[in-house]
């Protein structure tokens, strides 16, 4: 048996049970979540299975969402400090622990999606990334897909050079997403489905978005407008509002700050959750 949570309202959660946690999301996020057992289930997450070193969260979205700055903001609240940005195509980031070892979570960024066939990251290319064929450093082309005899092909990845988990990241702070994107989105969910790949989302710029977010951050789940936003989403994508999770990343803090960290903790307990049990399924 693992740890036992006993929440405020009345819950009461094994960490073993995985999906338990995060299906009642809602219910967890409260000021009073535990940034510290969270933080500690995160630092401590370890693959049970010998072929597998890291787990791999794939992230993708429109350009500017937010991908980079989450991966850096990953990196900050794992790492109790301010550590220096993440940067576009397809970088594989890892989180430093010590001078020579690394947690075993790693962050794949990926170039965002955007309007048309000749701008943006390509679904195709996405789609071999979450196959494990995109090698690290390869620069994503808009025009030219990435084929088998290219230099930044990966014929044979093992099983932890596939992605584990996907996450779509969106922006609270913008327009509605264009059909032309949402169709690109529509496709890599497809395939995700199809290689049973678990799939979350994030909604950033939750401060922008909303004057009571950005007063305080705490009122999140208060915020009607957010609320409309992560519905809209949920419509337009098919990811189910449960999945989604309002963060807002460390853009231009000089300090790290607790709000910020428990609604980043919450998504990467997830992730980690959803990516570990996908592992060991397969
Ligand atoms: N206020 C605020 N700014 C954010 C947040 N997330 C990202 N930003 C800012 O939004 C801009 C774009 O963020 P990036 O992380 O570069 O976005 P991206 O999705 O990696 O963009 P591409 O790689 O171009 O697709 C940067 O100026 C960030 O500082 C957030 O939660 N709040
Ligand atoms: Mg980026």
């Amino acid at each position: 048996m693992g740890l036992m949570f006993v929440l405020s309202d009345g819950w009461i959660i094994d960490v073993e049970i995985n999906k338990i946690y995060c299906n009642l999301k809602s219910n967890v996020i409260s000021s009073d979540r535990d940034n510290v057992g969270d933080l500690q289930y995160v630092r401590e997450y370890e693959p049970e299975r010998d072929d597998i070193r890291h787990l791999r969260i794939l992230l993708y979205g429109p350009v500017g969402a937010g991908k980079s700055n989450f991966i850096n903001s990953v990196s900050n609240v794992i790492r109790g400090r301010m550590t220096h940005s993440a940067e576009a195509s397809y970088t594989t980031h890892k989180i430093r622990k010590r001078e020579q070892t690394f947690y075993p979570l790693i962050f794949n960024d990926i170039m965002g999606l955007e309007e048309g066939s000749g701008s943006g990251v390509r679904p195709d290319d996405i789609k071999l990334a979450m196959k494990g064929h995109v090698k690290d450093g390869y620069k994503f082309n808009a025009v030219s897909p990435l084929s088998s005899g290219d230099p930044g092909y990966n014929p044979e990845p093992s099983a932890d050079e596939k992605v584990h988990v996907l996450v779509c990241t969106f922006s609270a702070n913008s327009a509605e997403i264009t059909e032309s994107v949402l169709q690109k989105m529509a496709t890599i969910r497809e395939e995700a489905s199809e290689l049973g790949i678990p799939q979350i989302a994030i909604m950033t710029k939750i401060d922008e978005a909303c004057g009571e977010t950005e007063k305080e951050l705490k009122n999140v789940y208060k915020s009607k407008h957010l609320k409309k936003k992560m519905k809209d989403f949920s419509a337009a994508v098919g990811i189910p509002m449960n999945y989604i999770f309002p963060v807002k990343n460390y853009s231009e803090e000089i300090d790290i700050n607790d709000d910020v960290d428990t609604l980043i903790l919450s998504a990467l307990r997830c992730m980690i959750d959803f990516g570990d049990d996908f592992i060991n399924e397969t």
